[in-house]
């Protein structure tokens, strides 16, 4: 195989194979100056922190420095495999523009310090509001990009300590409805599936996931299995031609925000067909007759008028997903993001249920995560959850766990749900929440309404303390802004999409006087000297390890059980998917076999909530519903998107990502590689909606919608007509043309609006209505800065193709045995 540019080729050479073989192996590494494996002085153990796929890697190190990566060829998700961001990513470690030293603000401007003032100024505030006004006044938004360690260590501190309810994470954003969704049909999050359902499956189904540029590594295993004998089926749910879509077998392309109707379509054929499993759904669910009647109401004639698919195709798609012997389904933001997005997700849980298809190799659900962490973010109750999966209104779950921390039950708020992070803003814009603690997330690039978010975290009243790498759009509002180390400089644990942990440890020293996140809270906590009962310190440990010990136990007999899993395990074996525990020492592949579940009304993590309302459901209702612990089929009706086309904003703005950018930047755009495959700001339109304002590929445009404006290039795609998509990478930090009057905004979240999904409270970045307009004509034609490589693919030959030449070439050797296409195992 040997040398490949992988910014070119994103997934790299094929190496086939078959229904239930193993993948085969193949060690994609990259190592800058030239280096080989030969000058490296050490290999340090860890996974990928730029998407939720969780690929094993070593960490190369020379002369103390990070100068590459190697996949590992042992670990169960990627079998050696890299995808471009972590072969590439990695050099935003080192960029001379890291924080190197807390910074506080004095006369206004942001002013280097020591650890021990900017410390001090965090623990003098606190003490003054909680004085003040008490607890509520403190809020907590953290991330899931952290390790868990400093996830469980955050959610004591906050919840059993300070007592705030207000502690969330960017997760809302991101898989609060994946959490929703699982609770909803299974009362319990944890994914049922396994990466390894891919092995298995005949057919794979994609539901507003563009798996090729989220999780690439994933995708090559898809890829692999197509290139092979007896290839599955892919179904994909996008608006968009993303690569997915280009190699389905049925390619749907809803109007978006159209995911219900689509979905209650799928599911009146695949219950029509006489597809479905009555002997499993007697046995192990309820709420089917309900099912039965909703989706009566949505035959694909309907459906098509709705989302604007042609009929016959959602009758191919339901034949293929009715007909499947092992069918795997995955979900991500194109359902989550959206103002049915829980409701819409639970229906792909459905058709797993009423096909009976859950837990066994190739039947499985992914209710996907995005974050390499957001797992843990949720199991350690540092999103708005308790620790454990515990059920905040089971007030005998509670009492565990105020016994676990020997404090007593009524510290730990649980009088409603906590607080989701929409709502932290809600409070921190009408003046409750005074001080807000942002850990390892971006808001004034990533939440909605970018005008609204800078105007309340700029309030004079707000004490902001924000805690990252680098001097984010974020940051420049603090009040305190502190140093910390990243993945690389500390060691801990995180769990992936497929409930694999995986340790990561400590390669190199965190530049200047940046400090591991765990370090800071522990700081905090010691500083802020919280105690429990017996007066005795409430965090009782003091590094990574014993951070781990304690969350073992506040795991164990819970449906994330990790009692069964030790650093030392970790370094030996790689990755070990939870629960793991006595009784599953090796781990657990896949959740429910035999539909067994974790929804008993005394042990469940969640009651559910009304699909429409959000309202949580009483015990009662619940007990009522589900006495005996099955899976709950929960049907809805579609209702159109809050935001409705009209003749000045007549079209669907929809955002996401690209290939080769993480979130805000701050890590892919200091690797030259990434950042030159994908350097500034685009809009993608169709062929017909461009003509219609005389816009041509490259030409400047003006996007807006009742929010705000953005300029940048158009790309003519082939996406569905009446559609306008935007990359929402692009912030403001690395640019002059700011937010500043004259300047002309970029970043996509100028245009979202403040709304969120009733049950998972996830805000709706992919359904608005916006318009489009030329703004200037180029004299000398060049297109726009888009990858060709994605979804952004040009619609018109001529655009040169993106590349990133000798620096992006990746070595791949090729350790596959059968059906090997190239033959030549170097
Ligand atoms: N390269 C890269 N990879 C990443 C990340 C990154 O920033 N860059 N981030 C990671 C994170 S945190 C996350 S959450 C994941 C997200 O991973 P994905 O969910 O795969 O990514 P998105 O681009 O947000 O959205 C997926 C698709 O939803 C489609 N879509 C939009 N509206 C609708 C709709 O109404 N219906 C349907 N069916 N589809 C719609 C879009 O066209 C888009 O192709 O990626 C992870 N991996
Ligand atoms: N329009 C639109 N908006 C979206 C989305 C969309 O599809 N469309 N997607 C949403 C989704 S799914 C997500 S996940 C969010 C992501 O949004 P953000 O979380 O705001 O984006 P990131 O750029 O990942 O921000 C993470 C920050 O943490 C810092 N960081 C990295 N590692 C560490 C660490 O170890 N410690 C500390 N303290 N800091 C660290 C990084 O430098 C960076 O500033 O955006 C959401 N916003
Ligand atoms: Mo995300």
């Amino acid at each position: 195989m040997g040398r490949m540019d992988r910014i070119a080729d994103p997934w790299g050479s094929r190496t086939p194979y078959g229904p239930g073989e193993t993948w085969p192996v193949r060690v994609d590494s990259y190592l800058a100056d030239g280096l080989t494996a030969e000058q490296v002085d050490r290999w340090v153990p860890t996974a990928s922190i730029l998407h939720s796929n969780g690929d094993a890697m070593d960490i190369a190190v020379k002369d103390g420095r990070i100068v590459g990566v190697r996949g590992r060829a042992d670990d169960r998700v990627n079998h050696g495999r890299l995808d471009p961001k972590d072969l590439f990513g990695w050099q935003a470690n080192g960029s001379p523009d890291r924080l190197t030293q807390p910074l506080v603000r004095i006369d206004g401007e942001l002013t280097e310090t020591d650890w021990d003032t900017a410390m001090r100024r965090i623990v003098s505030r606190t003490r003054e509001l909680l004085d003040e006004q008490g607890p509520s006044a403190l809020g907590f938004y953290t991330t899931g990009q952290l390790f868990l360690e400093e996830y469980y260590t955050l959610a004591v501190i906050a919840r059993g300590g300070l007592g705030t309810p207000h502690l969330d994470g960017n997760t809302r954003l991101c898989t609060a409805t994946a959490a929703a969704a699982l609770k909803e049909s299974f009362a319990c999050d944890g994914q049922p599936g396994s990466y390894t359902d891919i092995d298995h499956a005949d057919v794979i189904a994609l539901f507003g996931h563009n798996m090729a540029e989220t999780q690439p590594v994933l995708w090559s295993r898809v890829l692999d299995r197509l290139a092979g004998p007896t290839p599955p089926a892919v179904v994909c749910v996008d608006p968009r031609p993303s690569p997915v879509a280009r190699k389905a077998t049925v390619h749907l392309a809803p109007r978006p925000g159209t995911n219900l109707a689509l979905m209650n379509g799928l599911l009146h054929e695949v219950v029509a067909g006489g597809h479905i499993d009555r002997e499993y759904i007697d046995a192990h669910t309820v709420g089917y007759d309900e099912l039965e009647q909703r989706v009566r109401e949505y035959p694909p004639e309907r459906v098509s008028e709705i989302c604007d698919v042609p009929a016959e195709e959602i009758r191919r798609a339901a034949r293929i997903l009715g007909g499947a012997e092992r069918l795997l389904s995955t979900v991500l933001q194109g359902f989550y993001q959206s103002h049915q997005a829980t409701a819409a997700a639970v229906q792909v849980n459905n058709l797993h249920l009423i096909r009976g298809m859950l837990g066994e190799p190739g039947r499985g659900v992914l209710q996907m995560n995005g974050q390499p962490s957001a797992q843990n973010t949720r199991e350690c109750g540092a999103d708005g959850d308790l620790p454990g999966f515990r059920n905040w209104a089971d007030d005998s779950q509670v009492a565990e766990l105020a016994e676990l921390w020997n404090v007593e039950p009524l510290q730990i708020p649980h009088y409603g749900p906590p607080t989701h992070a929409m709502q932290m803003m809600r409070y921190v814009e009408n003046g409750s929440i005074r001080m807000l603690w942002v850990t390892g997330t971006n808001p004034a690039v990533s939440l909605p309404e970018l005008s609204r978010v800078r105007s309340l975290l700029s309030q004079d009243r707000l004490f902001l303390v924000v805690q990252d790498l680098f001097l984010t759009e974020t940051a420049h509002l603090a009040d305190v802004v502190l140093p910390a180390a990243t993945w690389g400089e500390k060691t801990g644990t995180f769990t992936n999409a497929d409930r694999t942990v995986h340790l990561s440890e400590k390669a190199v020293d965190p530049p200047g006087e940046a400090r591991p996140d765990l370090d800071i809270f522990l700081d905090y906590a010691t500083r802020m000297q919280l105690s429990d009962r017996s007066d005795k310190p409430l965090v009782k440990w003091h590094d990574p390890e014993s951070a781990f010990e304690a969350w073992k136990e506040c795991s164990r007999g819970r449906p994330c059980d990790y009692t069964g899993i030790t650093y030392a395990g970790l370094r030996e074996r790689g990755g070990i998917q939870w629960p793991c525990d006595e009784e599953h020492p090796d781990g657990t592949e896949r959740l429910y076999g035999g539909g067994h579940f974790w929804s008993d009304p005394d042990h469940c993590e969640s009651y559910g909530r009304d699909l429409v309302t959000g309202a949580p459901l009483e015990p009662d209702e619940y007990r009522a519903l589900n006495p005996d612990g099955k899976a709950v089929i929960r049907a809805a009706a579609y209702l159109p998107a809050h935001e409705q086309t009209s003749d000045d904003y007549p079209l669907l703005l929809i955002t996401g990502r690209t290939l080769y950018h993480f979130h805000t930047r701050t890590k892919t755009a200091r690797a030259p590689q990434l950042q030159s495959a994908a350097p500034r700001m685009w809009v993608e339109l169709s062929a017909a909606d461009a003509e219609a304002e005389g816009v041509t590929e490259g030409d400047l445009v003006e996007v807006t919608t009742p929010r705000g404006s953005v300029r940048a290039a158009a790309r003519l795609t082939d996406i569905r007509d009446g559609v306008v998509f935007l990359p929402f990478h692009y912030g403001y930090w690395d640019t002059d043309a700011g937010h500043e009057p004259g300047g002309a905004p970029r970043a996509a979240n100028e245009l979202t609006l403040t709304d969120w999904d009733p049950a998972s409270k996830q805000p709706l970045f992919k359904t608005a209505a916006a318009c489009v307009r030329l703004v200037a004509r180029q004299d000398a034609p060049a297109p726009a800065p888009a990858p060709t490589t994605a979804a952004s693919a040009p619609r018109s030959a001529g655009v040169p193709p993106t590349v990133g030449g000798t620096p992006a070439e990746v070595h791949e050797e090729d350790r596959s045995r059968p059906y090997s296409s190239s033959g030549d195992r170097s």
